[in-house]
């Protein structure tokens, strides 16, 4: 596959998507986003690929939309934002959220608007200590959107939800990393290799425990307890019947390491 706006290999079992505009600290284009589109497609089909990096080339990682894409000389007919969003940003945040895998972002320096907001809807974020996130939207008159609303509501709770998307503050990823917007900051030399290394030994788990998990903890953010507990017997259910499930306590009785092959 070749790309104009991103880089895309797969090794290992993992799939790495790299955001290269690195000019306009990778914002994002009309054409970046139908890159993204079939990169994710891939991963999504190629059962080799048992976990997803999305990184950033440069000095930024992304800076959401591109905002030299939009017209908005006195007099132009007022663009329609929430066409681009249900085209563009919905559907990736929702086929991030709904890959049956682990999602590891390396967040590699700023994130802004949607970028800020793409890192946060992967499931284990790794942020350089230089990098910063920033809810840039109010600055323009828009509101955090790619579920930045939903995210950060969910996981720094509603005091500091708002005033992040009123006022605009830039975070650093240690301050992230202790409010529990992201998983670690790490140094700035050792971001991609960390996040890397990660989905590589993930790759070697059992994966379809791992999207089950990923289902799980998503859905404990609308559901109650009772639904909770029957969300988790149902999809322990499912757990059980795996061919990963049946040699792990293989392993585990025989004494040796497992060979999960993600089934
Ligand atoms: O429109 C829709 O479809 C609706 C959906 C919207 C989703 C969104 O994401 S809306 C929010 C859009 N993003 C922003 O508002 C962020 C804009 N960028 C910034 O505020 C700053 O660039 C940063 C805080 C991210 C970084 O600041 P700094 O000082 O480190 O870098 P810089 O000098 O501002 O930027 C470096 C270059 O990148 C610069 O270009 P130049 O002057 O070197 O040629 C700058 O113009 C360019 N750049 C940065 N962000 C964007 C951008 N170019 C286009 N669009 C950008 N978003």
């Amino acid at each position: 596959m070749s790309f104009n706006n991103i880089e895309f290999v797969i090794e290992d079992g993992v799939a790495i998507l790299t955001l290269n505009r690195p000019d306009s600290l990778n914002s994002f284009n009309a054409e970046m986003h139908s890159e993204v589109r079939e990169a994710l497609k891939e991963t999504k089909k190629n059962p080799e690929v048992r976990a997803l990096v999305i990184t950033g080339n440069g000095r930024g990682f992304c800076a959401g939309q591109d905002l030299s894409d939009r017209n908005v000389a006195p007099g132009a007919e007022a663009p329609n934002l929430g066409e681009s969003i249900e085209k563009n940003y919905n559907p990736m945040i929702r086929s991030i959220r709904a890959l049956e895998m682990p999602v590891i972002c390396a967040v590699n320096g700023v994130a802004a608007g949607a970028g800020a907001n793409i890192a946060l809807a992967c499931d284990i974020v790794f942020a350089a200590r230089s990098a910063k996130f920033i809810q840039a939207f109010c600055k323009i008159g828009l509101i955090p959107d790619s579920g930045g609303t939903w995210t950060l509501s969910h996981t720094v709770g509603q005091a500091r939800a708002m005033a992040l998307s009123m006022l605009g503050d830039r975070i650093t990823a240690e301050q992230a990393e202790q409010w529990g917007m992201i998983w670690k900051a790490v140094d700035d030399e050792a971001v991609k290799e960390t996040a890397i290394a990660t989905a590589k030994q993930l790759a070697t788990q059992p994966t379809k425990g791992l999207a089950l998990i990923k289902r799980a903890i998503q859905a404990s953010a609308t559901n109650t307890l009772d639904e909770q507990l029957d969300l988790e017997r149902d999809l322990q259910t499912i757990a059980g019947r795996t061919e990963d499930y049946r040699e792990g306590v293989a392993a585990f009785m025989e004494k040796r390491e497992p060979s999960f092959k993600g089934q």
